[in-house]
């Protein structure tokens, strides 16, 4: 629309110039006929009268001469008459003319001086005039001068009068002219244009109900070759789409062929047979911002929002999240609900709303300060305040009041709740829906249980986290160490056979879970932008390099990106070879930034990172380029294809989606990656060079093995990592999850 109006104001522009230019060469060429027109009538006027003055001039008396003047002047309609001597004195004037005027004898003076007639126009009392002398003779001798002037003013009415007329004109024909336009753009143009990308749309998310609904484009001559393509195109995706989807069918028994989007939708028809899936976390998928008036929206830097998403795009369903964007009300409906991605939406997004006490206290206070650093065994104590505590269970309540309203009209509907933002929502739901299945995925890891007696609230947290029916976890220690905690906070009964936990009749399994990303064929991950050019990228960031190594993280501290620098200062130091030829390429998130923990990290990591380039640094070469920015998934997928090595040495990580990343961006195959093994991802990935994140020397040393590694054994190790997530991505983890939340009954 907004490039409509755009072009109907250019043309308005341009039309207004011509029109404006037309119509001061009109009132030119009228100003200079009027005035031609005025002097030629003047002159002949006073020609005629200067026949009856002149004889009469020397011998009659002024009388006699003020008696003519006033004679013609009631005869001829003009604004006056005047007579001068050749002394410059008045010796007649008519008495309708301004005494200013005919004081004002430059004209007859000039004419008299030159002895030929001259005029002009002048200004008097905002009238225009025009004041025309003749001089009068007695033989030869010029003894006075005749002065006539008329009343030019109607010339500026007449000017005047056509700007009006052509304005109006203007007004009326650039009026019709936007309407016209406006009509013809959004008809013929903007409507059919929509129309067929509507119903590519369609198309392609597999809508074929609207798909056909929407396919109505007008058929315009010049429009038919598009239509004709467009309905190809429509036709091919429609018979792809139904293909893939009888292909999938056909697989569903088969658990051995890959998972895709296609084959979790048919699953989740197949298995779930209507049953509506609701997704409750505190990071939403989608956030809002503006930006000098603008609303744009990004995907958050978050392992959790990376991994369910795929899901909730293939199944539909509600996800309930903290609406946490600076725009994100301003784009919700009344009931707080957005339909997402937005820019082909499949499910609805539903935002809760916390106040600023409600954030700081559960979720910088309580979950961040709390229960992550008491989970991630990285030596950054936990801080419990009894006010963070009592801020986690009011929020926890409120998000419990929100799914209880979302499901109220729903029979046993699936809640699949995520993370260690809501340990208590599961018992908060159930103990209301005893007919709703809880799924609850704890996605950092649970640490032994001697470690998390430490909490003064476990026993609350165990408990809440047991309303649900199944609980997942990335690795079966996890699993156990959360078991274990039970067993030692509260009254159960422990099936270690089953995994299973019975309290207050209710029975909880416990699961390993490994989590993945949305890998099933690679295309994914292919650059959207075309082919991938990693010496346009490196001249683009300016390096020039043999090698590049790669870290992408939250900027957070278990993720051991200070361990990692001290670990290159080492390779540097050691393998000197590699100085100016190795580049350190580190992207980070900035997260929790409100943290005085996270404040400080950063501010550590920049200053290792400083400290480590003045170090080693020359005119053409630093060894480490830090980016501590957000980056989409597709600028950190060509970071991904750029890296020889990437590395992950978390000190301790549910999982780390980061290092499987990595792997499904490479499709040629190369590329090593080095893995800690406090990284629940080690335990998938063993072509990984495993590394205990803390023995800086091993992690140099394995980046000198990564870095000298032939080709032939990066492909083979590449290749089986591949393989690995490709056949245990998102979409078996969701089906794997759903298909045991099903059973359960
Ligand atoms: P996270 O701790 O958030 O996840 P991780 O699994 O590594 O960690 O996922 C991080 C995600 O953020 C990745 O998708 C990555 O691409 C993205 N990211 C990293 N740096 C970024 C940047 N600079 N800009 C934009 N995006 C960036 C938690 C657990 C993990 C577990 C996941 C999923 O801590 O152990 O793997 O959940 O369960």
């Amino acid at each position: 629309m907004k490039q409509i109006l755009a072009a109907v104001s250019l043309i308005v522009i341009i039309i207004s110039l011509l029109v404006v230019a037309f119509t001061v060469r009109q009132v030119d060429n009228e100003d200079q006929n009027l005035k031609i027109d005025l002097q030629h009538r003047t002159t002949l006027l006073a020609e005629s009268l200067k026949e009856t003055v002149e004889p009469n001039f020397i011998n009659k008396s002024d009388k006699y001469l003020q008696q003519v003047v006033e004679r013609f002047a009631n005869k001829e309609r003009f604004a006056g008459l005047a007579i001068y001597d050749n002394q410059d004195n008045l010796v007649a004037v008519t008495s309708t003319l301004p005494k200013e005027i005919s004081q004002s004898q430059l004209v007859a003076a000039h004419a008299m001086d030159e002895d030929k007639a001259s005029g002009d126009f002048v200004k008097f009392m905002d009238q225009k005039m025009y004041v025309f002398a003749i001089p009068l003779h007695d033989k030869d001798s010029v003894v006075g001068a005749l002065m006539v002037v008329q009343n030019a003013s109607y010339i500026d009415s007449r000017l005047t009068e056509i700007w009006r007329n052509n304005l109006i004109r203007l007004f009326i024909q650039a009026s019709l002219l936007s309407v016209a336009t406006l009509l013809i753009l959004r008809w013929i143009i903007y409507v059919p244009i929509i129309s067929l990308v509507e119903t590519l749309k369609a198309a392609r998310s597999g809508n074929l109900s609207t798909s056909a609904k929407s396919y109505n484009v007008p058929n315009f001559l010049f429009f038919s070759p598009l239509v004709r393509e467009v309905t190809n195109i429509r036709r091919s995706l429609i018979e792809a789409r139904v293909s893939a989807s009888e292909e999938a069918r056909m697989r569903l028994e088969k658990l051995d062929s890959p998972w895709t989007a296609e084959r979790l939708k048919e699953f989740v028809k197949d298995t779930l047979k209507g049953r509506t899936i609701f997704v409750v976390s505190n990071r939403e998928p989608y956030i809002h911002t503006k930006h000098g008036g603008r609303i744009s929206y990004y995907f958050p830097a978050s392992g959790m929002a990376t991994a369910i998403e795929p899901i909730m795009e293939a199944c539909g369903g509600m996800w309930i999240a903290h609406g946490s964007g600076d725009a994100d009300r301003l784009v919700v409906d009344l009931k707080n609900k957005i339909m997402v991605p937005p820019d082909e939406p499949k499910y609805t997004l539903r935002r809760v709303w916390l106040t600023p006490k409600e954030e700081e206290g559960y979720y910088y206070g309580f979950a961040n300060e709390g229960i992550w650093p008491l989970c991630h065994i990285a030596y950054t104590r936990p801080i419990f305040r009894k006010e963070d505590w009592e801020q986690y269970q009011k929020v926890n309540g409120k998000f419990a009041k929100t799914v209880l309203e979302e499901i109220k009209d729903f029979h046993r509907p699936i809640i699949l709740v995520q993370d260690y933002h809501f340990a208590l929502l599961p018992r908060m739901i159930k103990s209301s829906r005893p007919d709703a299945t809880i799924g609850f995925f704890w996605h950092i890891p649970w640490p032994n249980a001697e470690s998390f007696s430490i909490c003064p609230w476990r026993k609350e947290l165990a408990d809440g986290v047991l309303g649900s029916d199944i609980i997942g976890f990335h690795t079966q220690l996890h699993c156990n160490n959360f078991i274990e905690t039970v067993g030692r906070e509260l009254e159960s009964l422990i099936d270690w056979e089953q995994f299973a936990i019975t309290r207050d009749r209710h029975v909880t399994y416990v699961k390993p879970f490994p989590i993945s990303i949305a890998f099933s064929n690679g295309g994914e991950f292919q650059n959207n932008q075309g082919k991938f050019d990693s010496r346009q990228m490196m001249r683009d960031l300016d390096i020039q390099v043999k090698y590049v190594g790669l870290g992408v993280d939250r900027l957070d501290y278990t993720k051991g990106i200070l361990e990692r620098l001290k670990a290159i200062e080492i390779f540097l130091e050691r393998y000197t070879p590699y100085r100016g030829q190795f580049i350190f390429i580190q992207l980070a998130a900035p997260s929790r930034s409100r943290i005085k923990r996270y404040q400080e990290f950063a501010e550590e990591v920049q200053q290792e990172v400083d400290r480590i380039n003045n170090k080693f640094k020359t005119n053409r070469w630093k060894p480490i380029l830090y980016i501590p920015k957000h980056h989409s998934h597709e600028e950190i997928n060509k970071y991904y294809k750029l890296a020889d090595l990437c590395l992950v040495t978390s000190l301790h990580d549910g999982m780390n989606l980061v290092a499987k990343e990595y792997i499904a961006a490479r499709d040629d195959e190369k590329g090593v990656l080095i893995l800690s093994q406090f990284a629940g991802a080690s335990r998938e990935l063993k072509e990984a060079l495993i590394v205990n994140p803390y023995d800086a020397e091993q992690v140099a040393n394995s980046m000198h093995v990564g870095l000298q590694m032939m080709k032939v054994e990066q492909t083979r190790r590449m290749r089986k990592m591949r393989e690995s997530i490709k056949s245990h991505n998102i979409y078996r983890w969701s089906a794997e999850l759903l298909k045991t939340i099903v059973n359960l009954g």
